[in-house]
């Protein structure tokens, strides 16, 4: 065993209701590039500014669902990793035990599902998913190119596709707000897993968390602006720490 693992895979064996947060470094190594990361982020070619805004999409909508089909690919084709298969098995062992678990995502790959979760909310939607313009209707497009830019809607002739994801100053889900703030009133145990922690309001909810009594464990590479909050801090990769932890927790 690891030995810094030790205290808060003691914490997560004793949890009654554990609460994940995982953002985009999770799927790294499923070959997903993230978001932020200084070599290999994803925004290091391109802006995410000029990409993922609602007006990006009304001034540009040929460029930004090309750069949504390429990721859409990408995603459909990789595959989970150690660190969401972990995941997986401590949702499976938590309820055999009668215990709790949740686990909220801002990924929007599908992987957490790929690899056996059930109880996932999405936090930022699905870039599997694509949503009408005009009806708000939803389809998941087969898995080839689309060859058309942007993707004429199946639903209302002349409206368009565009991925049904959240992006910057649009709300969130009311659904998936809902149910991460009921989640986080039982939580005794919060996990926040390759995540940036700078984008709101996912970011502000381990401190919500703390408020209400939850102990803290982050898991990244880096530290982050939650790393000072955090009850542990665990520096390395979710797909070597994540098995490691469950593993002991679960003996
Ligand atoms: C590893 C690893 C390994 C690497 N293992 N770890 C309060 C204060 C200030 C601003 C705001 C606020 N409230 C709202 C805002 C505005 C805005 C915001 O937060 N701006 C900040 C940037 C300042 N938020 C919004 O607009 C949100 N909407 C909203 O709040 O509506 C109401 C409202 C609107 C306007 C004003 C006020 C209220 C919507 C946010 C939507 C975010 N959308 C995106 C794009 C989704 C679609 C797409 O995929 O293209 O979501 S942005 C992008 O960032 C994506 C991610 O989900 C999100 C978070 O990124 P994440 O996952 O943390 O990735 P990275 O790359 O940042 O980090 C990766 C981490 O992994 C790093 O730390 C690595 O070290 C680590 N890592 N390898 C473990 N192997």
């Amino acid at each position: 065993m690891i030995p810094h693992l030790h205290p808060a895979a003691t914490a997560l064996a004793h949890a009654q209701h554990v609460v994940v947060i995982t953002g985009a470094g999770i799927s790294a190594e499923s070959g997903i590039r993230t978001f932020r990361d200084t070599m290999e982020g994803l925004w290091k070619d391109f802006d995410p500014a000029t990409l993922a805004t609602p007006e990006a999409f009304e001034r540009d909508p040929a460029t930004v669902t090309r750069w949504y089909d390429w990721r859409r690919l990408g995603c459909l084709t990789a595959e989970p990793n150690p660190g969401h298969i972990a995941l997986a098995r401590l949702e499976r062992n938590l309820a055999a035990t009668d215990r709790h678990f949740t686990l909220l995502t801002q990924n929007v790959d599908r992987l957490h599902q790929k690899a056996g979760s059930h109880n996932v909310i999405e936090l930022h939607g699905s870039i599997i998913q694509w949503r009408c313009t005009a009806s708000s209707r939803t389809t998941t497009p087969p898995p080839e190119p689309f060859t058309t830019f942007p993707p004429p809607s199946p639903f209302v002739p002349s409206a368009i596709l565009r991925p049904d994801v959240v992006w910057f100053g649009e709300s969130l889900p009311e659904s998936a707000l809902d149910a991460a703030d009921i989640a986080m009133r039982s939580c005794d145990l919060f996990c926040s897993i390759g995540t940036s922690s700078v984008v709101y309001p996912a970011a502000g909810f381990a401190e919500l968390a703390r408020r209400r009594g939850a102990s803290i464990l982050e898991i990244n590479p880096n530290p982050t602006p939650l790393s000072p909050l955090a009850t542990w801090s665990l520096r390395g990769k979710a797909g070597d720490l994540l098995p490691a932890l469950v593993d002991h927790a679960l003996a």
